[in-house]
């Protein structure tokens, strides 16, 4: 039963996808639970996202456009010696088939540099994945304090995100 669904998903999303975005190529990428938290304007923000890719070929999230910053950057959190660092995706986010990638405080995250306007909770931040294959997918993040229950006290390291 487990290995039903996600066959089953990603055949409805390539037959619908075309119809739905006729411009764009489609995608076997899955998106779910897109996130952000709330920030001033003019600070940076961050965007989360669980990604799957359900097709049978390799895919690249390369880059992300949205007019809610001034720039939108791939970053990957790490610690090594107890000092947390940043390193740009310059490269891309590379998803093999089958694979799932979660961005979440701590780790990979989105880069919102220089928000255009305030987000606050209950906000939707609009942006379009773009990938090496061509195909893009638009989302919204939603605003609030993670991915399952807006509200609630979000688990993650106490990071300060304006600041890097
Ligand atoms: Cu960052």
């Amino acid at each position: 039963m487990r290995s039903a669904f996600p066959a089953a998903f990603a055949a409805t999303a390539v037959l619908l996808a075309p119809a739905a975005h006729a411009a764009a190529k489609a995608s076997a990428v899955e998106v779910v639970q897109p996130w952000s938290r709330p920030a001033a304007v003019g600070t940076n923000g961050a965007g989360f996202m669980t990604l799957t890719n359900h097709g049978k070929a390799p895919e690249t999230l390369m880059s992300v456009e949205t007019p809610a910053a001034t720039q939108a950057q791939m970053h990957q959190t790490s610690m090594a010696g107890g000092i947390m660092s940043m390193k740009r995706l310059d490269a891309g986010l590379a998803l093999a088939p089958g694979q799932t990638v979660t961005f979440a405080p701590g780790g990979y995250h989105l880069m919102l540099i220089g928000l255009t306007k305030a987000l606050n909770a209950g906000d939707k931040v609009p942006a379009t994945l773009v990938f090496a294959s061509g195909a893009r997918i638009k989302i919204a993040f939603l605003v609030g304090s993670g991915p399952q229950a807006p509200g609630a006290m979000p688990m993650d390291m106490p990071m300060d995100h304006m600041r890097h």
